[in-house]
């Protein structure tokens, strides 16, 4: 007598253990999935301009972009077609994200510097220059 009730109680937190194991594997997998189309982009900012100033993004893409700001005044990442706009102080680095749209340009501009900073991330592999990554350049001038 008092041992069934013992084993009984043992298949049952048992079954609670799995059922919960079972809950948190598909918890994980659902979460880490990447939707695909991600893409991430460099760009980089020094005294009044951009580099590079075209880019390429695919048609629909998750876009993040990488800005780095190698001048010695805060510059901005604004791109307002996408609704996008991300500071970065001098020497620092941040991200941004969005959502290509499915054709044409995006144009993007320094909100402290519009006149001087400007640049534009083409939408498919049509027309533009392929990213240009500079990454060793020294003199930042500090
Ligand atoms: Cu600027």
């Amino acid at each position: 007598m008092m041992r069934c009730w013992l084993d009984r109680r043992g298949y049952r937190a048992g079954a609670l253990t799995i059922a919960a194991g079972v809950a948190l594997i598909a918890c994980g997998g659902s979460s880490s999935s990447s939707g695909g189309g991600g893409e991430t982009l460099q760009l980089t900012a020094r005294n009044f301009s951009f580099s590079p100033t075209s880019l390429n993004v695919s048609p629909g893409a998750q876009v993040t972009v990488t800005f780095k700001n190698d001048g010695t005044t805060e510059h901005s990442f604004t791109a307002s077609a996408v609704n996008t706009e991300v500071e970065a102080d001098a020497g620092a680095t941040k991200t941004a994200s969005f959502t290509a749209p499915q054709s044409g340009t995006v144009s993007f501009h320094c909100k402290y510097h519009p006149s001087q900073m400007q640049g534009q991330i083409v939408v498919g592999s049509g027309g533009g220059q392929a990213p240009a990554t500079t990454s060793t350049s020294g003199g930042g001038g500090y």
